[in-house]
C-alpha cells in the first residue's frame, strides 16, 4: 500500500484545497493530511488563522478525501511522521517547491500545481478589519499598537487622550483628540486605558453608541455596574471583554487546566503576590500612570487565580492596606486574605513595594509553583513531596498574552459571541473587591 502525506493549516477550506487533496490522494492508496496548529503565519507576520484547530480539522475530515487526519504540532514532525506512519510520498502545494526538498531523504515529494485565483488569505481579506480607537494617555498606548500589528482583521485608527501634544508620531493614527465623543464617532470599537475610575462611564457611553468594548481590568469599581454593562452589551449587540492579558498566556491557560485536572490534588491555598515601584520610566508593568494605585493596578491580576480556582463565593476576606503618605487614596502596598469553606488565599500588591512577584498554588497531592513574574511568565513545575515527580512547564510567551487578547478580541466581535478567557461573574466579583476597598469594607489601613 502507497502512503501519501500532505500537511496545511486549511483556514476557511476552499476549492484550491480540495483540489490539492483530491490529487494527493490520488498518488497513492491511503492519505494522510497533516493540520498545522500554528495560528501564526510566518510570510506575513500576523497571528491570521480564523478558525480554530478544531474547526479546521472537521473541514478536512468533511471532504471525505483523506483517510487519515493528524495534528502537526512541533518543528520536525514531518520527518517524524513520515519515518512513524511508513510515508512513501510528501506532497504540497507548488507555492512550497524546494522547501521540502529535505524530506527527500526520507520519501519521495512531489509538489502539485497550486490552482490560481483563490487563497486563504483573500477569503479573510473579504472581511473588513475593525477600526479600533484607544482612549487614555499612558504608555500602555505604544505596547498595544505594536502588538495589533501582529493580529489581522484589526487597526487602530485614533486616539483619545488630555495630553494631545505627548502622542509618538510613529503610531500613524487617523485621528488624536480629547474629545471622547468625537473618537466613538470614528472607530467601531474602543480599548479604554484611561484611570480607572472613568472606565464604567466611559464603557457605558461606548456600549450605548454600539461600539465593541475592550476595557483594562478593573472596568468599574462598583460590582452591580458589571452586570449593567454586560447587559448593555447584550442589548446592543455588542462585545464587552476585560483585558487582563495573564488570562491570555499560553502558560496561565495551561495551568488552569492542569490545575483543574487535579495534578496537585484538592487545592487548598492560593498566594499571588503583583508589586512593582512607582513611576519608573520604562517599568516593564504595563500599568504605571500615576492615577493607578497598587489594587487597581496588580489587584485584579493577583485575583485573577483566587476566583479561577476557588470561585467567587468566599466566606470572609480581610483588606489591609498601608496607604502612600504622600497621597490619599493611593495604597503603597495591600495584602487580602480570603477564607473560603474548604480553601484560603491570600494577595499581596504593591506600586511602590517591592516583593517576589510569584503565584504558589498548594493542594492535597502537591503544589504548583510559579517563579516571578508570574503573571508574564513561560514557565512553571509541579512539586511533590518526592522531588523525583517534580515536573517542569515551558511555554511561548509572545507579547506577555496582550497579543493573544486582542485576537479573542477581533474573534469575539467577527463571531458576535463572548469568547473571553475571564468569566463575567469573575470580572463582577474583581469590582466587587475594589468596591470593598474604596468603601472601606472588611478593610483596615495603615501608615
Ligand atoms: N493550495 C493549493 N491551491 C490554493 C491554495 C492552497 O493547491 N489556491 C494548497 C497549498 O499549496 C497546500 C495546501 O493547499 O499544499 C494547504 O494550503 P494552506 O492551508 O495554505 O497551507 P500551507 O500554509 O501552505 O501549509 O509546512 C507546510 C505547510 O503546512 C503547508
Amino acid at each position: 500500500m502507497k502512503k501519501v502525506i500532505t500537511y496545511g493549516t486549511y483556514d476557511l477550506l476552499h476549492y484550491g484545497h480540495t483540489r490539492l487533496l483530491e490529487r494527493a490522494k490520488a498518488l497513492g492508496d491511503y492519505l494522510i493530511v497533516g493540520v498545522t496548529s500554528d495560528d501564526f503565519d510566518k510570510s506575513r507576520g500576523k497571528i491570521n488563522v480564523q478558525q480554530s484547530l478544531n474547526e479546521r480539522v472537521a473541514a478536512v475530515k468533511a471532504t471525505g478525501i483523506p483517510d487519515e487526519v493528524i495534528i502537526e504540532e512541533y518543528e520536525g514532525q514531518k520527518i517524524d511522521d513520515i519515518i512513524k506512519y511508513g510515508v512513501d510520498i510528501f506532497t504540497v502545494g507548488s507555492d512550497w517547491v524546494g522547501y521540502f526538498d529535505y524530506l527527500k531523504e526520507y520519501c519521495d515529494v512531489v509538489y502539485l500545481d497550486r490552482t490560481q485565483g483563490i487563497s486563504s488569505t483573500q477569503l479573510r481579506g473579504e472581511k473588513r478589519s475593525l477600526s479600533l480607537g484607544m482612549v487614555g494617555g499612558s504608555p500602555i498606548m505604544t505596547k498595544l499598537a505594536n502588538e495589533c500589528s501582529f493580529v489581522n482583521g484589526v487597526n487602530i485608527t485614533a486616539l483619545c487622550t488630555d495630553e494631545v501634544d505627548k502622542v509618538p508620531g510613529n503610531l500613524h493614527l487617523e485621528l488624536v483628540t480629547s474629545d471622547y465623543d468625537v473618537l466613538l464617532d470614528h472607530v467601531d470599537a474602543v480599548y479604554v486605558h484611561s484611570e480607572p475610575k472613568l472606565h464604567y462611564e466611559q464603557v457605558k457611553k461606548a456600549l450605548e453608541k454600539g461600539k465593541h468594548v475592550l476595557c483594562e481590568t478593573p472596568i468599574a469599581l462598583v460590582a452591580d455596574q458589571v452586570d449593567e454593562l454586560f447587559e448593555l452589551a447584550r442589548e446592543n449587540g455588542v462585545v464587552l471583554m476585560e483585558a487582563l492579558k495573564t488570562a491570555y498566556s499560553l502558560a496561565y491557560q495551561r495551568l488552569l487546566v492542569l490545575i483543574k485536572s487535579g495534578r496537585i490534588g484538592q487545592i487548598v491555598s492560593v498566594d499571588a503576590t503583583c508589586t512593582s515601584l512607582r513611576d519608573i520610566e520604562g517599568d516593564e508593568s504595563t500599568r504605571f500612570a500615576p492615577k493607578w494605585n497598587s489594587i487597581c493596578t496588580w489587584g485584579p491580576t493577583a485575583l485573577l487565580p483566587v476566583f479561577q480556582f476557588l470561585g467567587t463565593d468566599y466566606q470572609e476576606k480581610h483588606i489591609v492596606s498601608r496607604m502612600a503618605d504622600d497621597r490619599e487614596d493611593y495604597d503603597l502596598f495591600t495584602k487580602i486574605d480570603f477564607i473560603y469553606d474548604k480553601a484560603v488565599a491570600s494577595i499581596k500588591v504593591g506600586k511602590g513595594v517591592k516583593s517576589e512577584g510569584e503565584l504558589i498554588i498548594s493542594g492535597t497531592k502537591g503544589y504548583l509553583y510559579v517563579p516571578a513574574p508570574w503573571w508574564k511568565t513561560d514557565y512553571y513545575e509541579t512539586r511533590f513531596e518526592n522531588p523525583a515527580n517534580n515536573k517542569r512547564y515551558f511555554y511561548q510567551l509572545d507579547g506577555e498574552g496582550i497579543r493573544y487578547e486582542v485576537v479573542a478580541f477581533v474573534r469575539a466581535v467577527e463571531n458576535g459571541e463572548a469568547l473571553s478567557n475571564i468569566q463575567p461573574h469573575i470580572t463582577k466579583a474583581i469590582a466587587g473587591v475594589m468596591e470593598d476597598f474604596y468603601n472601606g469594607k472588611d478593610k483596615k489601613t495603615i501608615g
